[in-house]
């Protein structure tokens, strides 16, 4: 049973829907002071897993944490947060429990970090819900956990595709050209991502003429290649006289006010905005709507991007600099005055103090922004997540946030942001997922080449080898970087037959992925938790486990041609050049080296389990789902439960959206449920 322990009158943030038991007893495991403070004493061999979108390791012990989403594009591993909170933390060690702080404002998670073998949860304010729970093993408290939050965002079969995005596809030719490139090289593709250069001056749910002359017919001639786009839709709406958004919002009081009463001033990209207040179901209902402008054009998927809110500058505040650079005029710029001056700007975005200028109205009452600051890129998700299901209820639409908060998982999924082209930043997505996956957000991945800096052809190839794997496997970069659609490079044959493999394995990434959305699992596992007992597995950070049958060990450094993997069992390593051109080796348990070419995608089957696989595709509607390959590795017997359905529904219980195949010693092959799936051993 999942305890609650209330301290004060928390905020509801509605990140919980399952049940829990209020307890009146003490907080168990932890010691606290004025209700805000927590700690944990650490034993040496404790794990602490959690923090979903964070710097560092899986291992989050120690470094200093934050849950204060911000707009942040330097992820450095001395950065405290990112544009995430996922209040959640699992201790595995000599105790073994979870604990989600249920908090809308800054907390921070010192794990390790002032003391090494202690950890401490501060809240900003009291004023908080802990949930506690136990479970035999760090999988069931997962499970529990993500029972407590709701099931997880399902997005539509064709968002398991690549995309190709980048910040500067300014009009419909240029896209045409980027799809005819894929296309003509055999690429397969099946989504483009309209950056904000689609709208007319960064106003949401506007489209501009001059460029995209006819999204509806644009749209409809991209589908008929397979394509779909993918607006953005950015959190703050432009104050324009005229502009049928703003006065609506302003007209009806959606967007969120200033202790006087007006409307809260920022800029951003559009230049001055106003932010619908989404923390009001209202306001949520109104701007949720506005999605079906863009859904009656035929999209069918949407990104939401700035909702930490990201703020470039408030009006109040860009006054004061103003003021105070007039101070600068004429004096000699020495350096702690040349110092002081970019303090001075540097400081006009995401500034702490603006966050206090604006409040929401919610059903519970006004609450300053700052308090309830993480809940903002939920609830814009929300909206949306909302309004589909009313104005498509029987229809998946892509959705994926920038900014999120437990509970946003329902909703949609989440890009990483504003990664760069490092290498250490393969790393960092690899770290993640799992712990994304245990605050319940599967559809996840990283901007695949990395989003700022400029990308080489080696990075790429070896991020994309991870990313294969990655649900939302998208290529995104920066405006002013080196362009990195796969076919600028040398070796488009080999970026090709790389994401070939990712269409081949799709039988088993969508079943993988269904089946932890449905179950509450985790479809990307550390080794520690299938392996529990093997101290050296329990320490492993640049391998992990994708889905039942699958450990990926990819290559994240420069001019590696390969990297130690170790092997908790002994398993079946199959070596790729594309999904026609395989071969397979068993390795024993224990270390290894492993050489990896530069467009080699390895990876290891566990004993006794199988891998369903297609023949690929140009889109995902191409592939034959039915008539499946499998891949295994059958040293006794292996059976696998594959799901799958239509892809666009949501007929999610039908019992007959499964089928298991068995395969026995001498490789024969039977399996039982849906009609019209036939396997084949490969
Ligand atoms: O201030 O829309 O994270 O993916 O390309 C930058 C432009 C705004 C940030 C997003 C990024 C997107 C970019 N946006």
């Amino acid at each position: 049973m999942i305890r609650k322990i209330t301290y004060g009158t928390p905020f509801d943030t509605e990140a919980v829907t399952g049940v829990f038991e209020e307890w009146a007893g003490e907080l168990p495991y932890f010691t606290q002071e004025e209700g805000r403070k927590f700690s944990y004493t650490m034993e040496e061999e404790d794990i602490v897993y959690g923090l979903g979108e964070n710097v560092r390791g899986i291992n989050k012990r120690g470094w200093i944490y934050e849950s204060k989403c911000s707009d942040d594009p330097n992820h450095r591993e001395d950065k405290r947060s990112l544009y995430g909170a996922h209040n959640f933390l699992l201790v595995d060690g000599k105790e073994c429990f979870g604990v989600f702080f249920d908090y809308p404002g800054k907390l921070v998670f010192d794990i390790g970090y002032t003391d090494r073998n202690v950890m401490t949860v501060e809240a900003e304010e009291g004023n908080i819900a802990v949930y506690i729970m136990e479970g035999e093993n760090p999988e069931m408290i997962v499970k529990q956990f993500r029972g407590l939050v709701g099931r997880s965002y399902i997005p539509p079969k064709w968002a398991f595709g690549y995309g190709q995005s980048r910040w500067s596809y300014m009009n419909e030719d240029e896209i045409r050209e980027v799809v005819k490139k894929h296309r003509e090289a055999g690429i397969p593709l099946d989504s483009i991502y309209l950056d904000i250069d689609y709208m007319v001056k960064y106003k949401d749910f506007t489209v501009n003429e001059e460029t995209f002359p006819d999204l509806a017919g644009f749209a409809r001639e991209m589908k008929d290649q397979g394509i779909h786009l993918v607006p953005i839709i950015d959190a703050g709406v432009k104050i324009e006289e005229g502009y049928d958004v703003y006065e609506e919002g302003v007209k009806n009081g959606y967007f969120c006010k200033e202790e006087n009463g007006e409307e809260f001033v920022a800029g951003v990209w559009p230049g001055r905005v106003h932010f619908p207040d989404m923390l009001r179901e209202d306001t949520r209902k109104w701007f949720g709507g506005k999605y079906k402008i863009l859904l009656d054009q035929g999209i069918e998927g949407f990104w939401n991007d700035m909702n930490e809110p990201a703020i470039f500058y408030s009006e109040k505040h860009l006054k004061e600099v103003f003021e105070k650079l007039e101070d600068f005029k004429g004096i000699n710029l020495d350096n702690e005055a040349s110092a002081s001056l970019h303090q001075l700007v540097d400081g006009l975005s995401n500034n702490e103090e603006d966050y206090k200028l604006f409040y929401h109205e919610h059903k519970d009452g006004r609450v300053r922004h700052d308090k309830v600051h993480n809940l903002y890129g939920y609830n814009m998700t929300r909206a949306a997540g909302e309004a589909f299901e009313e104005l498509e209820p029987d229809k998946r639409i892509l959705m994926f946030s920038r900014s999120s908060y437990i509970g946003m998982h329902r909703y949609g999924g989440i890009w990483t942001g504003d990664n760069l082209s490092w290498w250490s930043h393969i790393l960092l997505n690899l770290h993640m997922m799992p712990s994304l996956n245990m605050c319940g957000f599967l559809y996840t991945g990283a901007d695949l080449g990395g989003f700022g800096a400029d990308v080489t052809e080696e990075l790429l190839m070896r991020w994309l080898e991870l990313g294969i794997f990655t649900p939302l496997m998208r290529n995104h970069s920066a405006w002013g970087t080196r362009r990195q659609e796969v076919y600028r490079f040398t070796q488009t044959e080999s970026f090709r037959r790389i994401i070939e493999l990712r269409y081949a394995l799709l039988p088993y990434i969508y079943s993988e992925y269904m089946k932890a959305a449905l179950h509450d699992e985790m479809m990307f596992r550390p080794l520690s938790f299938v392996y529990p007992s093997d101290r050296s597995a329990r320490r492993v950070e640049d391998q992990l486990m994708a889905g039942e049958s699958i450990m990926i060990a990819p290559v994240y450094e420069q001019n590696a041609r390969g990297r130690y993997v170790y092997l908790p069992e002994r398993m079946k390593l199959v070596r790729f050049r594309g999904p026609e051109d395989r071969k397979e080796e068993i390795l024993e348990k224990g270390h290894h080296y492993v050489e990896i070419a530069l467009d080699e995608v390895v990876f290891f089957i566990r004993p006794d389990h199988l891998v369903p696989v297609s023949r690929g595709g140009q889109y995902v509607e191409q592939v034959d789902f039915d008539h499946l390959g499998l891949l295994g590795f059958v040293e006794e017997s292996a059976s696998y439960e594959l799901y799958d359905d239509d892809g666009y529904g949501k007929d999610y219980e039908n019992p007959g959206n499964y089928t298991r195949v068995y395969v026995n010693k001498n490789g024969g092959v039977s399996s039982t449920g849906t009609d019209g799936k036939t396997f084949a051993l490969l």
